[in-house]
């Protein structure tokens, strides 16, 4: 490894480095051509490969310390193989999507290839020490989408460098030297996640080094059409620092100059680490020798003339020239080379292949044994061995074949009660249970940190207790959690000076500082970007959506990266962020605060947290602070100013993840709501109760996860009826609610009346309170449905209004 100095390439490039880098150069294209060839011959369903960017990707790799990270995309191998995180049978095995962490550790098969991961978890899923890694955040394919974390994770160098009280966290920073290396193509520059991140990276001023692997094109479409003046680096001329202002260094370099890389990603990374400002590498003249991907030919759109000079301005190429202009190696040497790395590409491949097809023939095969046991003296014997020869005649065959050639058989055994049946049985239940970890494990923390885990302690009231509005409550409760860790940080748009528009941190920000306590821009993708990348590291960020409506500017950030990050590396990599914000019962077209479907849908992978009162919620924070998963909580903004009783044990309290609360018993109808619903459908009960109608109101608290212990059933057993109400639209998560509890909690055995919802209407809300009163339900809505419902079963009781 290079010294990371600013020292000239000519001083620091020795033969057997350069002779190295060739080598590597060419095996990454090799197995960038075998790679394509797998995917034309049926062995692997789409390949997308780094071959025409190795170069680069050698040289980024040359400034890069341990320590770093890597938050890149799908052209990155030569990156990750250069920084010896990638070996080639990995690539393969990634390609045919082999679930063995031991053959894929990037994400056990989970992605398609070309998604680089560190495991920086251990296999209890804790933190390794990411000081001594290369680290690389699991590439996501949403073109731009691994930007906004790139901020957060130079963020946390920033903060690791100016908060000393952070030092003490030696697994995952020295002194914030780190710094990341974001990897984008020129066509998805073209994002507005890009250009917010460079923007926010210029006004936070943090180590954030940023290449763009300019190969003229987005699959089919050129430069000029995604970019003004038809080049990123003079489009961000503005950035660029001087004299008088702070900015952005901007390089541009040739894909094809070896030298010239070497010594500007020297420099790059060096005024990167040692001064925190963000660098914009523009390396231009890249080429893609197969194309953008197995999806399509690229001759179908490039001209001849642009396929020629590709051809002639390919790095590897003009590297061998340059090797042999220049002396250090004569022609037949790198005949040997690459004679050799030819080979060991070829070796890799065949290796992967026959580690992937092993990692399944056991199941096969015993499949194959069991129904020719099976169909022995059996009188389905024909129908059993036509699909065992099915099974066996299977080309390349993947796990489903076997499992569905047995699921078959059982249909067709399935009056049988002989012992092949059994055997075949426990063959199914043995694999669905392995394939279950193989597929789908892994979506939320399984460490002994999940936030699952984390027991109830209930809040504790003395006398002396005060009572106070809960936006005052709940600023008592962040002045303790700030003064208890230090990992923790709060920012978002109004959070620092005045403390959040309504006063949740107000005055913190004077006691504990800006750097725990912090303004942004308006910028809902990066905020959550900043988040995702502190919490990467260690940290304990809680940022802020202004208004819950808000976030949908940030969604693509919460799903595709977020959401997905713990499942897709299958528990190797982590972010527990906290997300605040609020809503509920908002008024107004984008200010509904309740598109809590959305949510649902969206952030599985997330905890979805819907506390009825800022006491809730505080106990909500502490729990998910103990805990190891990312979170999104919404508090409701009706709430700030009613009164709660400050809990004594504030530090200590915690509202457990998956248990509801019953706000009242009754034995007529159970109604199961959330969030400032709650307070609606109590205030309905009573008056209900006046009607001869006893309700029984269970608040969710969480909708991810959802009554782990089945609370609602026990009511339904009791009252026979249920009404799921909220303020979402038709559809949304009261019919999420009615699909658990009816369907995942067999409720429709104990049902004496159709289950019903009551929601919003389909609009948006508008503006005001009769908006309000005519879009969302409301106390008389409440009323007058549970009354209908019991009308219908007893007419003569409850006359119908
Ligand atoms: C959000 C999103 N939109 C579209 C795509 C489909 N897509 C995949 S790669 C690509 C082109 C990217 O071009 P560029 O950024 O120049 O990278 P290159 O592949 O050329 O290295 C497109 C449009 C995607 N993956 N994500
Ligand atoms: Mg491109």
């Amino acid at each position: 490894m290079i010294a990371n100095e600013q020292l000239r390439s000519t001083d620091i490039l020795s033969r057997e480095k350069i002779l190295s880098d060739y080598r590597l150069a060419y095996e990454s294209r090799q197995v960038s051509l075998l790679g394509r060839r797998d995917v034309m011959g049926g062995r692997a369903k789409f390949g997308i490969f780094g071959d025409g960017k190795e170069l680069a990707q050698i040289a980024a790799a040359s400034a890069f310390n341990r320590g770093d990270f890597r938050s890149g995309y799908y052209r990155d191998q030569t990156f990750v193989a250069a920084l010896g995180e990638l070996r080639w049978t990995e690539f393969f095995a990634q390609l045919y999507a082999h679930t063995d962490l031991e053959a894929e550790p990037n994400t056990a098969g989970r992605s398609m290839n070309g998604h680089f991961a560190t495991r920086w978890l251990d296999d209890q899923g804790l933190w390794r020490n990411q000081t001594e890694l290369y680290n690389s955040v699991c590439d996501i394919a949403p073109t731009a989408g691994q930007v906004p974390r790139a901020l957060g994770l130079a963020y946390a160098s920033k903060l690791f460098r100016n908060n000393h009280a952070l030092s003490d966290l030696t697994n995952f920073s020295h002194n914030g030297n780190e710094i990341v290396f974001a990897t984008i193509g020129d066509a998805s520059t073209s994002q507005g996640m890009f250009w917010e991140t460079m923007n926010a990276a210029g006004v936070l001023q943090v180590p954030l080094l940023m290449s763009v692997w300019d190969d003229g094109y987005g699959i089919s479409v050129p430069v000029e059409y995604q970019t003004i003046k038809g080049s990123i680096s003079k489009a961000l001329a503005g950035f660029q620092r001087d004299s008088h202002d702070k900015g952005m260094e901007i390089f541009t370099v040739k894909g094809w100059d070896y030298a010239a890389l070497l010594e500007t990603y020297q420099q790059a990374a060096q005024i990167c680490r040692t001064q925190h400002v963000p660098v914009l590498v523009h390396v231009q003249e890249l080429t893609q020798p197969q194309g953008h991907s197995t999806s399509g030919s690229h001759e179908r759109y490039k001209s001849r003339q642009r396929l020629t000079w590709e051809a002639e301005h390919d790095c590897n190429r003009i590297f061998r020239q340059w090797i042999l202009e220049n002396g250090y190696a004569v022609n037949d040497e790198l005949e040997t080379i690459e004679a050799e790395a030819k080979q060991v590409a070829k070796r890799a491949r065949i290796s992967a292949w026959d580690a992937f097809q092993t990692s399944m023939k056991g199941d096969f095969d015993e499949a194959l044994d069991l129904l020719q046991q099976t169909a022995r003296h059996n009188a389905k014997s024909a129908e059993l061995m036509a699909i065992r020869e099915e099974l066996r005649k299977t080309f390349s065959p993947v796990r489903r074949d076997a499992v569905s050639a047995v699921r078959k058989a059982l249909r067709v055994l399935r009056n049988d009660t002989g012992s092949g049946r059994q055997r075949l049985k426990a063959w199914l239940e043995r694999t669905d249970a392995e394939n279950a970890d193989r597929f789908s494990s892994h979506l939320y923390s399984q460490s002994p940190e999940s936030p699952m885990l984390v027991e109830g302690v209930p809040a504790q009231f003395t006398n002396e207790s005060p009572v106070l509005d809960g936006y005052l409550l709940l600023q008592r409760y962040f002045e303790s959690v700030f003064a208890r860790d230090e990992r923790v940080v709060a920012l978002g748009e109004d959070v620092g000076q005045i403390g959040d528009v309504n006063q949740g941190f107000a005055g913190l920000q004077e006691k504990f500082g800006e750097i725990r306590i912090t303004d942004t821009g308006i910028r809902e993708t990066t905020i959550i970007g900043q988040g995702i990348g502190m919490a990467m590291r260690g940290l304990r960020p809680i940022v802020e959506i202004q208004y819950f409506d808000y976030v949908y500017y940030t969604l693509a950030t919460l799903t595709d990266d977020l959401a997905t990050l713990h499942y897709r590396t299958k528990g190797g990599q982590k972010a527990p962020l906290i997300i605040r914000t609020r809503g509920h019962r908002l008024e107004g077209i984008w200010h509904s605060g309740s598109p809590m479907g959305t949510m649902l849908s969206s952030l599985r992978g997330l905890h979805v947290l819907v506390p009825r009162n800022m006491t809730q919620a505080a106990g909500f924070y502490n729990t998910l602070l103990k805990g190891d998963d990312p979170a999104l909580l919404i508090e409701s903004l009706n709430g700030y100013r009613l009164k709660e009783t400050l809990p004594a044990n504030l530090n200590e309290f915690c509202v457990p993840l998956g248990v509801p609360d019953i706000l009242r018993s009754g034995s007529d109808l159970t109604v199961v709501t959330y969030g400032s619903m709650c307070r609606i459908v109590l205030e309905a009960a009573g008056q209900l109760a006046e009607l001869g109608i006893q309700v029984e109101v269970i608040d969710v608290q969480t909708l991810l996860p959802f009554d782990v212990h089945q609370v609602i059933i026990e009511s339904i057993k009791k009252t026979n009826r249920v009404l799921f109400a909220d303020e979402d639209v038709p559809g949304g998560a009261s019919a999420y609610m009615m699909q658990q509890v009816v369907e995942g909690q067999n409720a429709y055995r104990y049902l004496d009346s159709a289950p019903a919802t009551l929601s919003a209407k389909a609009h948006r809300p508008p503006y005001g309170s009769d908006g309000d009163y005519f879009s969302k339900p409301n106390i008389d809505d409440v009323i007058e449905i549970v009354y209908s419902m019991m009308s219908e079963a007893d007419p003569v009781r409850f006359p119908q209004l």
